[in-house]
């Protein structure tokens, strides 16, 4: 199936890059580090504390020794102090998912990364995807000092991306996730946006379309969830990746083959029904522009939003990966935000 290119797409002009930019890369990371990128952050007990992605292995070597999740606080949500070691190696990602299907020897764990923070109720729950032999699986852990993870649930493949909300929502929990039907959607890359419910973070269920590719203007392959959402009283604010596959841009960073795109997109969903999407920005709120994220890096022209925090003066952080590389910062005031979507 030939999908049309999409073409150029531009930053929204309500968004600053940080300048300092990037703010956290391999340089900052006291073991070995290569691609520190797609975190997850949130506040917690008084801090910043930021879970990165750090995939090992060698500059211009397409071929990566290993992933692990590394771990960073913060006092000001810019200047970061990395952690002496990684809060979740490929190991312990292994004893920790493997708990739920230790009968099945062949469910062999490949590596946990992708990490999506979110306080709910005084507890610190980490949304990750997981790699296993038999397929990609989502991961929920909650932990209370990023040493100790108890796992709460884990889905069947395929499935990844996934956000929770910072609140019940009528009684349940709620999530955002994003799975992978291979056999349908025409058997392209196209996937889209869901929505599920629990009433104990363990038991997942009333599974809803919230947004399909075709509702966003900005992608001809698949997206997903992004930054987990934040209340607002117009609705819950979330930032979702996009991407669009344009086989003209061809080798585009060291991966041998790169021709895709990731951008960002902003929608606001209804506060009492989650499911109703209230409204979304036709164009991206942030398309790939500055160098550090198109030159240079595993996957040029990548941003992967992973988290969002409205401060009290209406400014919302937004933090995404680059390229696959490093990670960064953008701002954009929450009026601004809600404007757009609506
Ligand atoms: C996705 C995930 C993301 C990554 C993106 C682009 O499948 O692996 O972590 O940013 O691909 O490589």
């Amino acid at each position: 199936m030939t999908e049309p290119v999409i073409g150029k797409l531009k930053t929204s002009p309500i968004v600053t890059r940080y300048p300092g930019n990037p703010i956290l890369s391999h340089k900052d990371v006291p073991y070995p580090a290569t691609l520190v990128f797609n975190a997850g952050v949130t506040k917690f007990q008084g801090r910043y504390v930021m879970v990165f992605r750090n995939d090992v292995g060698r500059w211009d070597d397409t071929n990566f020794d290993g992933t692990n999740l590394g771990l960073a606080f913060s006092d000001d949500g810019i200047e970061w102090q990395v952690q002496p070691k990684p809060c979740m190696t490929r190991d312990k990602a292994a004893e920790l998912t493997g708990a739920s299907y230790a009968n099945r020897g062949s469910e062999v764990i490949v590596r946990g990364y992708d990490p999506r923070l979110t306080v709910i109720d005084g507890r610190c729950y980490m949304c990750f995807a997981v790699d296993t032999m038999h397929g990609i699986r989502g991961g929920i852990a909650v932990t209370d000092d990023f040493e100790n993870f108890e796992l709460l649930s884990l889905t069947s493949p395929d499935n990844r991306n996934m956000v929770l909300f910072p609140e019940k929502v009528s009684g349940k929990y709620v999530r955002l996730e994003r799975p992978f039907p291979v056999y349908s959607r025409g058997g392209a890359e196209t996937f889209d946006l869901w929505i599920s419910d629990s009433p104990d973070m363990k038991y997942w269920g009333n599974c809803d379309l919230v947004l399909g590719v075709e509702d966003v203007p900005f992608s001809n392959g698949k997206i997903g969830p992004g930054a987990p959402p934040i209340k607002t009283d117009k609705g819950w604010l979330t930032l979702f990746h996009a991407t669009d596959v344009d086989p003209s841009r061809g080798k585009n960073g060291w991966e041998a083959r790169w021709q895709k795109r990731y951008t960002i997109g902003v929608m606001l969903l209804d506060l009492e029904d989650p499911r109703k999407l209230i409204g979304m920005s036709k164009q991206p709120l942030m398309a790939p522009e500055a160098p550090y994220e198109t030159e240079g890096g595993f996957r040029n022209n990548v941003l992967f939003p992973g988290g969002m925090i409205l401060e009290n003066d209406g400014e919302v952080k937004i933090y995404y990966g680059a390229a696959d590389t490093v990670e960064c910062l953008a701002t954009a005031d929450v009026d601004d935000l809600l404007a757009l979507c609506l």
